[in-house]
């Protein structure tokens, strides 16, 4: 199988103390985080080859992100940018468990980044991209556009994750931007509130009903495959218009951040490894389980062993 490339920014992550404040001397956790290199990361953790395109900045954790993800087994073509630094990104901890998330990435290396090497798009196996990319800036979104044509016009299929960051655009900005890209994508992963946005509706219902109107609602613009993630309760996919429900078992959530990444991860590779649908579903709901239970927002992705053995035939993209 050719390798599943994504594309996007990644930050130095920073965890204030349990306690939440930050006091002169105090151990901030670095980590990193990055929705697109969670999914490199979780595919690479579960035995599919991967590579991850992105900009950082040609300084310290430039070198941290970079070295991090490539320690995961993911292969990294990242630009370096003398002038303009690294995203950071610091979690706000309340009782050890994530409060309130604050960027520091406005004006970032990969704010301003705005061309790809292209054979590493029309070569890949598929292209996985999210609705994070658009909203930071100029380049990056032109960019996604471009990256989602190149692939088209190579036979790849493209996934996208809807992945709408309120703090980053508003709605009114971010919902045509998103809905153009849901229609041109091959599969799409929305949460049901992202779903709603994209279609310009107010937020309904989160439960298996809902969640099945609005996928065929999100199927009607374009995409083949639409999975909406269901948080605790599963998800569902509609795939050739028929819909698998799969539900999630239940942990004791530590922290959720990362989640929706594992569950991404764990549904391609089956669609990779040409799982059945229903068996697509359940890898991802086992992924994003597993992520829950740990801190951190990648660092508990399962390795394949602990999903078991992938069963069925390929339908995703069939
Ligand atoms: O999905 C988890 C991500 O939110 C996190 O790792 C950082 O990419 C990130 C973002 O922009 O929020």
């Amino acid at each position: 199988m050719k390798p599943v490339v994504t594309l996007g920014e990644t930050m130095a992550l920073l965890s204030t103390p349990p306690w939440g404040r930050v006091t002169a001397g105090a151990a901030l956790p670095a980590g990193i985080g990055g929705a697109e290199s969670n999914v490199a990361i979780g595919l690479a953790r579960l035995g599919v080859e991967s590579c991850w395109l992105s900009r950082v900045g040609d300084d310290a954790l430039g070198d941290f992100v970079t070295r991090e993800i490539r320690a995961e087994g993911v292969r990294v073509l990242a630009e370096r940018d003398p002038d303009a630094p690294t995203g950071l990104m610091l979690k706000e901890m309340r009782a050890g468990k994530p409060r309130r998330v604050r960027y520091y990435r406005r004006g970032s290396a990969f704010s301003k980044m705005s061309t790809v090497d292209e054979s590493v798009i029309t070569s890949a196996g598929l292209v996985h991209l999210t609705g994070i990319t658009p909203a930071l800036g100029r380049g990056p979104a032109k960019l996604v556009e471009h990256v989602m044509e190149l692939a088209h016009g190579a036979s790849v299929p493209v996934s996208f994750d809807v992945n709408h960051r309120a703090t980053l655009w508003d709605a009114e900005e971010a919902a045509p931007v998103l809905a153009r890209l849901v229609a041109a994508a091959d599969i799409v992963f929305a949460g049901p509130e992202e779903a709603a946005l994209v279609l310009s509706r107010e937020p309904g219902g989160d439960d298996f009903a809902a969640g099945e109107e609005l996928a065929r609602a999100l199927a009607a613009t374009g995409p083949r495959t639409v999975v909406v993630k269901l948080g605790a309760l599963g998800a569902l996919s509609l795939c050739n218009g028929e819909i698998h429900r799969g539900r999630a078992s239940a942990v004791d959530v530590v922290d959720p951040v990362g989640a929706g990444d594992a569950f991404v991860a764990g549904y391609l590779s089956g669609v990779v490894a040409g799982a059945s649908v229903p068996e697509s579903v359940r890898l991802g709901n086992a992924a994003g389980a597993a992520v829950c239970a740990m801190p951190g927002d990648w660092e508990g992705f399962p390795v394949k062993e602990e999903l078991g053995p992938v069963t069925g035939e390929g339908e995703v993209l069939r």
